[in-house]
């Protein structure tokens, strides 16, 4: 049977990469019996990080869900990837979550995708618990943390406990609610209370005020009494803790070491005690309908992630929202319009696979072997078209193009990158139309690197990448007259085109256009289009550097026949050729796309990014200070200067930096570069011809 959804918490761990995610996520697991044995991110033995590249990496890649009973409640933890290139699946896990455990390293304190992270859960209307985290590690420091947290989260990010010792000598925590302090051996039932030291006696006392400050103010009443210096009972106290947190209007900090199992029994206890359920968090409004965790009502599930599982084979997690997922039955998939057969459904548990028989309202679950569906899809009981508001990812900028190392290997490629994309909507899969190269775009380098080892390990399909050619393209400047003529006379039957076009430029964007000025049948109308046809197979290949011409209007307003000899073949040739004489002579030049480049970066990098952005032949447009110390740069960028744009801006910001970017629009390229791109075009097609 089902947990009733009062009984559930789902929380997302998300944090900076290497702040000790999956560390802890181990550690609540051990400490919540779900593993017997405390596994490491270092030795490869974590649950949470399962597959050979994240091990091999020492970093999570995909997100992973246990599932795990602490005091009679159950609770379902999203270990999700730090690094930025797989935010995708960080954000997904926020999607389906009423909560997140915010996981900070006490050394570096706050950094700039936490508060990334940060941003998107106040969208969300999460609620929010943080974790120190590496209060062992040397230089760690608890209270410049805390600060750091605070200027950059606000007031109400508030300390509900505090270490003893620092550094290799932290021993344990006092909590503030309780004023007890508790050491930590090493196992699972290591926690031991202990007398509060002397020397933390004033600290102690300190923080515990500037907590009651905080909790006082979750209610008039209460702040009343507590500056009347009125004594507030401590369940008072837990009371009006719990309800700030659940309305995100609290975000007690708790701290510890997730590798030595240090205080993670005091997060299990915030978890289970101060975040909302599903219930508490209220439907899901979704268009038109209002989703309830009423396990009576029709069932609706969302799926968040698609991923691939060594022994389970495709595995797709979802959150119900309404009603109740049972196993061996059938249900929609309101995109396709097809049934699906849930046949068994899956759970977490720790190191082991479990199977369930039904998963209730506001649960999070897994189910194998569906034939469609993948992230982002619905599973109902009935056809309802509703789709979640979509996650704004950030766009892939880091494009290859691919190529099987063996020939005839296309399609194996293909596929396989079609399945990677299903687990990971950050990757980007086109065929450039102009120069027919296979395009795979990732977030970052370690993105597509990671997207190559998954291509190897997982389907056998070896490839080489290359940086993609910049779509150029061709247009002219001014209006031109020209005129073509294919005559030949071969014995019997000759050929014979003839006509007279006029070109002159269009706005940039408006394309081909095409005008029949032909004036009393001196070209007969049924070799009209075949004009038309030569002077696009023309345009397909410009004068300049043979990339495609665009923006100019072709008048044909001239010609003449042979009753006999013309045909569809001569006068296509004829307009062909005026075409390229036309081009000629009507000042082609080059254009090049111009991106539009949005960088995110801490406030001290942004003069070396715009002078960085200056010398790629960058236009800066502006900036604008988006909080936590971070500064959004955007600027116009021709995209040929962008093509290895993401390792520089990592050595510029030392890793910190980020960036999207869009095609804008054509600009004309400079004199003294076009040569460059023109002598380029022209090597490359000899060295196909050779
Ligand atoms: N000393 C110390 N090391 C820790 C602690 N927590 C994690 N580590 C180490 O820090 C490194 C990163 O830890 P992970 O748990 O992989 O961090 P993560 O946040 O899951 O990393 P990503 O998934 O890549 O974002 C590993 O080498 C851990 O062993 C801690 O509390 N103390
Ligand atoms: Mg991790």
């Amino acid at each position: 049977m089902h947990k009733a959804a009062d009984r559930i918490r789902n929380v997302a761990l998300v944090g900076h990469r290497g702040s000790g995610k999956t560390s802890l996520h181990e550690a609540l697991l051990f400490q919540a019996g779900a593993v017997n044995r405390l596994g490491s991110v270092i030795d490869g033995t974590t649950v949470s990080d399962s597959d050979p590249d994240e091990k091999a990496r020492q970093m999570s890649i995909s997100a992973a869900l246990s599932s795990f009973e602490w005091q009679d409640r159950k609770v379902n933890l999203i270990d999700t990837p730090g690094d930025s290139s797989f935010i995708a699946d960080a954000l997904g896990a926020l999607r389906v979550c009423e909560s997140a455990v915010f996981v900070v390293n006490a050394v570096m304190g706050v950094e700039v995708h936490t508060t990334r992270l940060w941003q998107r859960a106040s969208e969300l209307d999460l609620a929010r618990l943080l974790f120190v985290n590496m209060l062992d590690r040397e230089r760690a420091d608890f209270f410049r943390t805390l600060d750091s947290l605070k200027s950059a989260y606000g007031q109400h990010v508030v300390a509900t406990s505090i270490p003893i010792g620092s550094e290799h000598e932290v021993s344990g925590v006092i909590d503030l609610v309780d004023m007890k302090a508790y050491e930590y051996g090493a196992g699972r039932d290591n926690c031991r209370e202990i007398p509060i030291p002397d020397a933390l006696q004033a600290t102690a006392e300190e923080y515990r005020e500037k907590l009651m400050d905080e909790v006082s103010e979750s209610s008039d009443a209460l702040m009343e009494r507590y500056l009347e210096g009125e004594e507030i009972s401590h369940d008072e106290i837990v009371a009006a803790l719990k309800d700030g947190t659940n309305h995100g209007s609290l975000f007690p900090v708790t701290c510890g070491v997730a590798t030595r199992n240090l205080a993670a029994n005091r997060l299990l206890d915030a978890i289970v005690e101060d975040l909302p359920s599903p219930v508490k968090h209220g439907g899901l409004q979704v268009g038109e309908v209002t989703l309830a965790p009423d396990e009576n009502k029709e069932m609706f599930s969302y799926v968040f992630k698609t991923r691939a599982d060594p022994f389970a084979g495709r595995i797709n997690l979802f959150r119900v929202y309404q009603g109740v997922v049972k196993q061996d039955s059938q249900v929609l998939n309101t995109r396709t319009h097809n049934k699906e057969r849930i046949g068994q459904l899956l759970t977490f548990e720790g190191s082991q696979t479990g199977h369930a028989t039904d998963f209730g309202p506001g649960d999070i679950g897994a189910v194998a072997k569906l034939k469609e569906t993948k992230a982002g899809d619905w599973l109902a009981s009935r056809d309802e078209p509703i789709s979640m508001p979509s996650i704004k990812l950030p766009a892939p900028v880091m494009a290859f193009a691919v190529e099987p190392k063996s020939k005839g290997d296309e399609d194996k490629v293909f596929t396989a990158l079609r399945r990677l994309q299903e687990e990971d909507p950050t990757i980007d899969l086109h065929r450039d139309q102009q120069t027919g190269e296979q395009i795979v775009a990732g977030l970052s380098q370690v993105h597509v690197e990671v997207i190559v080892e998954r291509l190897k390990s997982r389907f056998g399909a070896e490839v080489n990448l290359k940086p993609p050619r910049v779509p150029y393209q061709e247009t002219i400047r001014r209006s031109a007259k020209a005129h073509g003529r294919h005559k030949k006379q071969t014995g019997g039957r000759g050929q014979f085109g003839d006509c007279h076009i006029e070109i002159e430029p269009l706005e940039a964007g408006s394309g081909f256009e095409f005008v029949d000025a032909i004036k009393g049948g001196v070209i007969p109308s049924g070799f009209i289009p075949a004009v038309e046809k030569g002077v696009l197979e023309a345009m397909h290949e410009g004068v300049v550097a043979g990339y495609p011409v665009k923006d100019v209007r072709v008048r044909l307003y001239d010609g003449s026949y042979h009753t006999v000899d013309s045909s569809e073949m001569a006068f296509k040739v004829a307009g062909s050729q005026a075409m390229k004489q036309a081009l000629e002579q009507a000042g082609p030049v080059l254009l090049e796309p111009i991106m539009l480049v949005t960088v995110s970066v801490p406030e001290d990098s942004v003069g070396d990014v715009i002078g960085d952005l200056n010398s790629r032949r960058g236009r800066p447009l502006g900036m604008e200070p988006t909080g936590g110390g971070m500064t959004d740069v955007k600027a116009e960028v021709p995209m040929a200067e962008m093509l290895s744009y993401a390792p520089d801006l990592r050595s510029i910001t030392g890793g910190q930096g980020e960036f999207t970017m869009e095609f804008l629009r054509y600009e004309e390229v400079p004199g003294h570069l076009a040569g460059k791109v023109v002598d380029e075009a022209r090597a490359e097609r000899e060295a196909v011809k050779a």
